[in-house]
């Protein structure tokens, strides 16, 4: 039965990501734009179903819902080819048509207003599904409507679907670029506090290592949003591979999750895609094998973040790692490579759990050619994430302190009182800066379970806190196992040998002295006879 997951795109950064990732998928379903499936792809056994349903003349129509407070975006997409891939009934854009003016209580107070009419979208999506697993959020955290409205309708969905997960792909600022969007640190904070509270996991999409990574490795000068997006569309696509090209591994949401995020507040994650190439170079390629894939996983200048995995003198670490790896890979060569990696301390992990570093070998779409051999995505749990918050509440304590465009926040019921709400997002980012910090030291899990007391979290039981067996205490008790294995031969061996040589010394001595006696009682009888 499918598991299935209903995307909510929101605001323009959620619509123009989402778009792509659509894209992506159909043309690895070989779904037309139109959504018609191609006659190439009729015998696929792939997923659709965990991502698209099929209307009554079989085309198969996205699990998505497009929202926005501007009409700009969606308008686009439905002047696009895909304008009849997606339900017309799932496209919701707010009649005054003016967004929210970057501003986070704009989007959250509108939502608010518009509670009804969206939910009713989502509630009738949230029917028409069998087995709802949850739901996937694209948006930016940095404007009005993504941030502001994500926000209130991240509340609403822990409310009403308590039970169903829900992960968001979530859009950082670009901080080398000098932004006109002079509040990013207030829209960011206070969408980071429901992204903790609200959010199960949480993928972080870095526009300043994206533009970054487009400048630096594909050599795009002033990368556009289409070409950073092509990066986003790659990691949110390859991401879900496992969900819908499904192997015995990691076939669903939960099980995705729960291997990454062993405690439920550290649940923001990392990415990491190699090889990346632009189609210009597609004509050089080089050789991949999955060692390759794996090593270049790890480095930081592969890594989607603008924060260093390792800092001079700091103890951040790895709290997990999940290599989605894709292409002809030979499964032993995965244990080689772990163990390599194991020997030469290439990831710093944990000191209160065991090293997680899984793998899990995805099939991929048979109707998009790659230029190379194996790919590889690479999501993980890392304590320095920590470091995009701190330079948040920094940048937020700045304006804070001046009290600066701190008027169009208290235009809003929320804030026209006090700013509370402020200070109580601050002290939520705080605690999870302090978290992350905390998750350095080998007494983290006694900190954790201290620290969870004081909050209330609805779907805390559905997280393991011992993380999942890794392939590399596989192959740790794999060897353990063969040790005790020879030790165990090595003594029955001997104690047979023991047996045997006792056993023949025995039965010579035994024949010895019966031959001893015999001899006697001979030699006896003889003296008598000649005596007599
Ligand atoms: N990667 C990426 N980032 C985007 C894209 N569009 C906008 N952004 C980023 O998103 C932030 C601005 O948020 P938007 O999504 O434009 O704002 P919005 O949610 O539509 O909100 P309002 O327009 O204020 O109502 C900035 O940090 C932009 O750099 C996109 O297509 N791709
Ligand atoms: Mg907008």
């Amino acid at each position: 039965m499918p598991r299935e997951i209903i995307t909510l795109q929101l605001g323009q950064c959620g619509n123009q990501i989402g778009m792509e990732f659509w894209k992506q998928l159909c043309a690895e379903h070989g779904i037309s734009p139109e959504g018609i499936l191609e006659e190439y792809a009729t015998e696929g056994t792939d997923r659709k179903d965990v991502f698209f349903y099929q209307a009554d003349d079989e085309h198969y129509i996205p699990r998505s819902v497009l929202l926005d407070l501007e009409p700009r975006v969606i308008n686009g997409i439905m002047n696009s080819p895909y304008a009849n891939l997606y339900n017309p009934e799932n496209v919701y854009l707010s009649k005054h048509g003016g967004g929210a003016g970057n501003n986070w209580a704009s989007g959250y107070s509108q939502a608010e207003r518009l509670y009804d009419e969206i939910f009713d979208i989502i509630d009738r999506e949230a029917d028409g599904s069998d087995s709802l697993e949850g739901f996937v959020v694209c948006h930016s955290i940095a404007g009005g409507t993504g941030s502001g409205m994500g926000s209130y309708i991240l509340e609403r969905l822990n409310d009403r679907f308590p039970k169903k997960l829900t992960q968001t792909y979530s859009v950082f600022p670009n901080v080398d670029e000098i932004s006109d969007v002079v509040v990013q640190p207030y829209n960011s904070l206070l969408t980071l506090k429901r992204l903790t509270q609200n959010a199960d996991c949480v993928v972080v999409l870095d526009n300043t290592a994206l533009n970054r990574i487009a400048a630096d490795r594909l050599h795009i000068d002033t990368p556009t949003f289409a070409q950073v997006n092509q990066l986003v569309s790659t990691v949110m696509a390859t991401s879900t591979t496992t969900l819908r090209y499904p192997g015995y591994m990691n076939n669903d949401l939960i099980g995705l999750i729960a291997s990454l995020i062993p405690t439920p507040r550290l649940h923001f994650l990392m990415t990491g895609y190699t090889p990346l190439t632009t189609d210009s170079q597609v004509a050089n390629v080089r050789k991949t094998t999955v060692l390759d894939v794996m090593r270049r996983l790890l480095q930081p200048k592969n890594m989607m973040v603008s924060t260093p995995v390792q800092r001079q003198g700091s103890n951040h670490c790895y709290i997990s790692i999940l290599n989605i790896i894709q292409g002809e890979v030979d499964p032993t060569q995965v244990h080689k490579s772990l163990q390599r990696i194991r020997e030469r301390k290439l990831a710093q992990f944990i000191p209160w759990g065991p090293a997680s570093i899984q793998v899990a070998l995805s099939r991929k779409s048979p109707y998009v050619q790659s230029a190379h051999r194996v790919s590889g995505l690479m999501l993980a749990n890392h304590t320095n994430i920590s470091h995009l918050f701190d330079r948040i509440l920094k940048q937020y304590d700045k304006l804070r302190k001046r009290e600066a465009f701190m008027d169009q926040f208290k235009k809003e019921a929320m804030f026209s009182e006090n700013l509370d709400e402020f200070d109580n997002a601050r002290e939520s980012l705080q605690e999870l800066v302090n978290e992350y910090t905390a998750a350095t030291r080998p007494d983290y899990l006694t900190w954790g379970s201290q620290q969870s007391m004081s909050h209330d979290y609805d779907k805390i039981e559905l997280f393991p806190l011992i993380i999942q067996t890794s392939c590399v205490d596989v192959l740790l008790v794999g060897a353990v196992v063969q040790v005790v294995a020879v030790v165990v031969v090595v003594v029955v061996v001997v104690v047979v040998v023991v047996v045997v040589v006792v056993v023949v010394v025995v039965v010579v001595v035994v024949e010895v002295v019966v031959v001893a006696v015999v001899v006697i009682l001979i030699a006896a009888a003889v003296v008598v006879i000649v005596v007599v």
